[in-house]
């Protein structure tokens, strides 16, 4: 800047312009995370990222999960979904921040010739009325009311834009002038704006230049600083913990529920093997929302329409007392899982079989598919063929007996053994009865159609610090999980350091569409060991020992885990 021509104006350039839109944005942002925590107003960013999640393209999207589970596997950065959601919701920000400086960056090249703060305020009236656009069409979380949230977004808006033309025109006026800031009150009394003519620029007005940014910055720190912390500090009350990040790697492990059905099972699990039934806190969470939808109770009921000779509505407290209660402890996977992931998890379910629904609804001759739609936007469709097959089949309105929480599909979701998640519908709004096959919302983007559960086996736990003695032999339990959908697991097998494969034990599992604890105790010997572990389904057919990435049908492959063993302290 102190370069230019003697003569001209040293105009704010772009560079500077990306700087104003960033420092305006953060404030901006600050500000709208305050509203959305204390408030319930909603929070542009995370609509945008949405948006962006829906309207990319299924591979895009994929490649960005893909990336996103490898890093955070890889560099160990703790439980999979709750990492995942907080990295994306910091690129959601992110984003939108580089979004600001783009537009400040824009605005202040467009305006080299001249300054005025309107260019400012059409912009942000541009990107209010874009902002309001995506709460209408993707948000489901804010709870103020639609006319707030909409003024909302456009006094933010108009206030970003309003504040970038301002620091641009002040950037004008402070560029080329005086030694003093030419405050507009400390003109010469009688002097006219003709008379703060465009002349050379001098030293001091570039240090007044750098010294309104500085203000600027300072002032928009501020904003942030305070809008985010409170926002934050708001949130946090009303939030609660976040799911905890418990370690599998050999540590403490909660004491199994003692009311569960295999409780008199004398195969205890290996130590450091995850629990057998999931807390509730820690179960995995996946879906295609920042924030997950808020659907509320009251006046929440669900059309069973279309091709039925009843059709029905029905309320939460319908589908609690006229169907008989459905329950059943379910292990679920996400497609996403990698072999050895911790994406799944098992709890008891509870509901309404659909049979028993639909024996009142009465779908007529030609029906022959669900289609379920959801809070969110997502959907899928189920055959009737497999509900006829299947009374499993249910809609879900309580886990781990109480009612569905927000996060894991508040009022209603469906049970559809054997089927990754991809399959199943939380927030279920709505169940029409068609003739027609339609897509749903993953099979859409490249997933498997079917989306059958894969038989995989994973080796949580080589218990170094755990070993026992056994008839004089020391031994190191080694364990973890084996899944096969609702298809259960015959067999289980281990394998140390490419020696013979070798049968583990299977404790009971809570029922055949959970998973089953497996138990191998080797014979300890010193040194670094690798210890690999495949399943057999329930009709003994072997698992796919090749490994394949989630997608589009699941993750395959043996998985392993190796361990140093050494020798155990004498008369330990
Ligand atoms: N409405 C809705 N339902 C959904 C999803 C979603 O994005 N929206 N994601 C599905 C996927 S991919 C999975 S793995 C499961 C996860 O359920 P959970 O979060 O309760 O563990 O929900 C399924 N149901
Ligand atoms: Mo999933």
């Amino acid at each position: 800047m102190a370069h230019e021509q003697q003569g001209r104006r040293a105009n704010p350039s772009a560079a500077t312009g990306a700087l104003v839109g960033g420092l305006v944005t953060a404030a901006a942002v600050a500000l709208q995370v305050l509203g959305a925590s204390a408030f319930g107003l909603p929070f542009p960013p995370f609509d945008a990222f949405d948006w962006l999640a829906r309207i990319l393209p299924g591979n895009m999207i994929t490649a960005g999960i893909d990336a996103l589970v490898g890093v955070i596997t890889g560099l160990n950065l703790g439980e999979t979904s709750a990492t995942a959601k907080a990295l994306e919701q910091t690129l959601a920000v992110v984003l939108f921040l580089g979004l600001g400086m783009a537009a400040g960056a824009l605005l202040f090249a467009l305006q080299r010739r001249y300054s005025s703060i309107w260019p400012g305020l059409v912009a942000g009236t541009v990107a209010g009325a874009l902002m309001v656009a995506l709460y209408l069409s993707v948000n489901q979380t804010a709870i103020a009311s639609p006319v707030v949230s909409v003024l909302w977004l456009l006094a933010v808006a108009v206030g970003w834009g309003g504040a970038i033309g301002y620091v641009h025109a002040r950037l004008w006026q402070l560029s080329p002038i005086v030694a003093e800031p030419p405050m507009i009150s400390a003109a010469p009394a009688g002097a006219t704006h003709a008379e703060y003519r465009p002349g050379p620029p001098v030293e001091s007005s570039l240090i007044n230049r750098r010294q309104f940014l500085l203000r600027v910055g300072g002032t928009a720190a501020v904003i942030t600083v305070v809008g985010a912390g409170l926002g934050t500090l708001l949130k946090d009350d009303q939030v609660g913990p976040q799911p905890g990040q418990v370690s599998t790697e050999g540590g403490e492990q909660p004491a199994l529920p003692a009311n569960l059905p295999n409780a008199g099972d004398p195969l205890r699990p290996a130590p450091g093997t995850r629990p057998e039934y999931t807390p509730l806190d820690q179960h995995y969470r996946i879906d295609i929302n920042l924030i997950p939808p808020d659907v509320s109770a009251e006046g929440w009921v669900l059309p069973v329409d279309g091709l039925v000779a009843q059709p029905l509505r029905l309320t939460l407290d319908d589908l609690r007392t006229r169907y008989p209660l459905r329950e059943q402890y379910v292990t679920l996977s996400c497609i996403s899982n990698p072999v050895g992931g911790d994406l799944i998890g098992t709890t008891l379910w509870a509901g309404a079989s659909l049979q028993d629904i639909l024996a009142e609804a009465r779908p007529l001759p030609e029906a022959a598919y669900l289609r379920i739609t959801a809070a969110d936007g997502f959907d899928e469709t189920v055959a009737l063929d497999l509900i006829r097959g299947d009374a499993r089949i249910m809609l879900c309105y309580a886990w781990d007996n109480q009612p569905l929480t927000v996060e894991h599909g508040f009022p209603l979701r469906i049970y559809i053994p054997d089927r990754y998640g991809m399959k199943q519908p939380k927030w279920i709004t709505g169940i029409q009865v068609v003739a027609d096959y339609e897509e749903g919302y993953w099979v859409r983007r490249g997933w498997d159609e079917i989306a059958r559960m894969q038989t995989t086996a994973v080796v949580d736990t080589v218990a170094a610090q755990a070993l026992i003695e056994e008839g004089g032999r020391v031994l190191v339990p080694v364990g973890g999980i084996a899944h096969a959908g609702a298809r259960g697991i015959s067999r289980v097998e281990v394998q140390v350091d490419n020696g013979p494969w070798q049968e583990a034990r299977l404790r009971t599992p809570l029922s055949e569409t959970t998973w089953v604890i497996w138990r191998y105790d080797w014979p300890f010997q010193e040194g670094q060991h690798t210890f690999a572990v495949r399943a057999y389904d329930g009709d003994g057919v072997m698992q796919e020992l090749e490994p394949h990435g989630p997608r589009p049908s699941g993750a395959t492959g043996v998985h392993s885990r190796s361990a140093t063993l050494e020798q155990p302290a004498a008369g330990g």
